[in-house]
């Protein structure tokens, strides 16, 4: 193959804190909703890639969980399943909000977690949006690259969509040469009950606050597709709303129900566009004591890669 033919593909993970707009970043890119997003902080446990392609492009987004310094079994695993996903990279994408001032040890932390992994990075400085003081920035951008030192630095929104066309091409410079891993009609790594039992925990950290929407963890019980069932002409989901404790439980149900009806509503609607079939989605909350402190807990409920 000549040079000026040659296809480039590999895999970029989306790593960094939580809450700088990770998730996000990745459903611009693809001009497609794959991963929840929340302006809670922890949205994200398990990584899940998307794939772009364009002309001689083959992009494994691969987004990930925010690294934090853990407190529980979940914490862990959280992180790790971050760091897996690292090590399965070719370049890493280091996500900062630039509207954050000075790094602090944390900050410092996580940074040390991207540079184990050795591979190049790229400074993608996100909700340049949002952004007003341009000396406080460049202090920033100059402290994180003090820490880790970048190859290149891109200022993007991934709420406006401003600068990823530049993002691209500046990761895609630093991929080898190597033909598509994925068919062009594949999207995901990840299958649609998934998909759907994120949407549903999407919607539980739209409706709850605090503690709760952490606390929860959504077990799909029974996903019944028109897909592999033919004679039925609805999607049937059945999913238990795992919690911590009792009063968990009570804020999830609301007040006559209210709560849980809501999640279920919301949540419905966005399966149902997302797979195109009506759904029908039967929700209930079971309590299992600190399943979140329980290493066994996350890793039956998958939250372990
Ligand atoms: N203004 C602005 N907000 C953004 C931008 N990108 C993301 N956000 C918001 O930032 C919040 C966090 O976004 P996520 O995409 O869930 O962040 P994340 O890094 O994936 O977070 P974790 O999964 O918890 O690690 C949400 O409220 C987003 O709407 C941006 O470019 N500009
Ligand atoms: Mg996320």
């Amino acid at each position: 193959m000549g040079r000026s033919s040659a296809f480039k593909s590999g895999i970029v993970a989306l790593a960094g804190k939580p809450n700088v707009g990770k998730s996000s970043l990745l459903n611009a890119l693809l001009d497609y909703k794959l991963a929840i997003v929340s302006d809670k902080p922890q949205t994200t446990r398990t990584s899940i890639r998307g794939v772009l392609n364009r002309p001689g492009l083959q992009l494994i987004i691969c987004d990930t969980p925010g690294l934090h310094l853990p407190r529980h079994a979940l914490g862990r695993a959280i992180v790790s399943n971050a760091e897996t996903a690292l090590e399965a990279s070719d370049v890493v994408c280091l996500v900062i909000d630039g509207t954050d001032r000075d790094i602090d040890a944390e900050d410092r932390e996580v940074v040390g977690k991207i540079l184990k992994a050795a591979r190049p990075v790229i400074l993608a400085v996100n909700k340049m949006d949002l952004v007003k003081n341009s000396d406080a920035l460049k202090r920033l951008v100059s402290q994180y690259n003090e820490v880790c030192p970048a190859v290149e630095t891109a200022y993007i929104s991934a709420r406006t969509r401003s600068n990823l066309d530049t993002l691209v091409d500046v990761i895609a410079r630093r991929l080898d040469d190597s033909s598509p891993t994925y068919d062009e009609d594949v999207l995901t790594d990840r299958p649609e009950r998934f998909l759907a039992s994120e949407l549903i925990r999407e919607k539980v950290l739209k409706l709850t606050e605090e503690e709760v929407p952490h606390s929860v963890a959504v077990e799909i019980e029974e996903y019944k597709s028109p897909d592999e069932y033919p004679e039925r002409n609805v999607l049937y989901i059945r999913a238990a709303l795992l919690v911590e404790r009792p009063g968990q439980k009570g804020i999830l149900l609301g007040e006559k129900g209210n709560r849980i009806r809501e999640i279920g509503r919301l949540a419905r609607l966005d399966i149902e566009s997302m797979t195109g079939h009506k759904a029908f989605l039967e929700l209930w909350v079971k309590v299992r004591p600190k399943w979140r402190q329980s290493e066994d807990a996350v890793r039956r409920l998958g939250l372990k890669e």
